[in-house]
């Protein structure tokens, strides 16, 4: 398992990427602003279903450049790319043959976002990972039963519960995350998030994790793969808790952790693209929470969300950049 886990705790530094649907509407309806991460939009903006499918329906980033966004990961000195593959919203940025939800099928897009990531990834010797949502707000059996008017009480009242959800498990999100570990060569780490909702269960994480090791043997899995993390950052990996290492998220623990872990964290307050927020953090305070977070001994995941023409937002290229001075001046991260 250490012979595993080698490369990514040699790697300290990577970069998360959160693009989808919602990147076209960088958190804002009208005058509403989306509080809070802006790839939230489709709850937090209150869309159907029907409402928010136009925004898949017009997706074509014409802009997007794969080789220019890993080249940008590592000149800033991160060695692995983490990319929402599918967030809550339920659109694929794959040709995913499961789905019609897809960057193929519904968008004018119509490029594989997923394969030309991995291949740049490949090419300029970066491990290429994948984040998974096991939330879907687009799915039918995934939601729940207030279906097609998708409301925020299926997520947050435990009580809300899509006794189909067992059949998207099955015949959906499997055969997707099999797609990803099978057409797209060596992948890194999957990175599972969503596992608090009620239909998803413990079994269910456990399935999921031998699942993935079963097709790609070194691939890596985060603790969000399971059920019922301590708190919501569950840092115990203790016991038979599915899962390879903990995600702390927007916080950095204190020393004396035994377990990985690798805290993630945004450049402002989104994941996703949201042009109104404007707290970003300096430069020199990433550079050191890199510092504070490697020398606990964890990861850092640090977010870009680029907008929906594919551009990475000025404020954090220009951010990335000073990491990458520091990091060259100051050797490996
Ligand atoms: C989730 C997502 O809902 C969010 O959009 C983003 O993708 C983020 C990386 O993950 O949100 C979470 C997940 C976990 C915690 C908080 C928000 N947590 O552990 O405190």
């Amino acid at each position: 398992d250490d012979e595993r886990m080698e490369w990514w705790r040699d790697a300290k530094f990577g970069m998360f990427i959160h693009w989808g649907a919602y990147s076209i509407i960088g958190g804002e309806r009208g005058t509403k602003i989306a509080g809070g991460g802006a790839e939230w939009a489709m709850d937090k903006l209150d869309y159907t279903v029907e409402d928010y499918e136009k925004f898949p329906q017009m997706f074509n980033p014409v802009m997007f450049d794969a080789d220019a966004w890993v080249k940008m990961a590592k000149d800033a000195g991160m060695k692995y790319i983490v990319i929402t593959s599918k967030h809550h919203e339920g659109f694929s940025l794959w040709d995913s043959k499961v789905s019609d939800y897809d960057v193929m099928d519904t968008s004018p897009f119509k490029r594989d976002v997923i394969k030309e990531l991995a291949e740049a990834c490949k090419k300029q010797d970066i491990k290429f990972c994948v984040y998974y949502s096991i939330v879907d707000w687009h799915h039918p059996q995934a939601q729940g039963n207030l279906y097609p008017n998708y409301n925020i009480a299926q997520h947050d009242d435990p009580s809300v519960v899509n006794p189909k959800f067992p059949k998207y498990f099955k015949n959906y999100m499997k055969p997707q995350v099999k797609e990803l570990l099978t057409n797209y060569g060596d992948i890194g780490v999957v990175w599972f998030d969503g596992d608090w909702i009620s239909d998803y269960t413990t079994e269910m994480g456990k399935e999921l994790y031998s699942f993935i090791r079963d097709i790609q043997p070194n691939t890596i899995v985060n603790n969000r793969v399971d059920k019922g993390r301590n708190g919501m950052e569950g840092m115990d990996m203790e016991g038979n808790f599915a899962g390879d290492f903990g995600t702390p998220e927007q916080e950095i623990p204190d020393t004396g952790i035994d377990s990985a872990w690798e805290a993630c964290m945004t450049m402002n307050g989104s994941w996703g693209y949201k042009p109104s927020d404007n707290n970003w953090k300096s430069s020199e305070d990433l550079i050191q929470k890199l510092v504070d977070i490697v020398s606990k001994g964890g990861n850092f995941l640090l977010n870009i969300g680029p907008d929906g023409f594919g551009r990475f937002p000025s404020e954090s290229i220009r951010r990335l950049n000073a990491m990458g001075e520091w990091t060259k001046k100051n050797g490996e991260a």
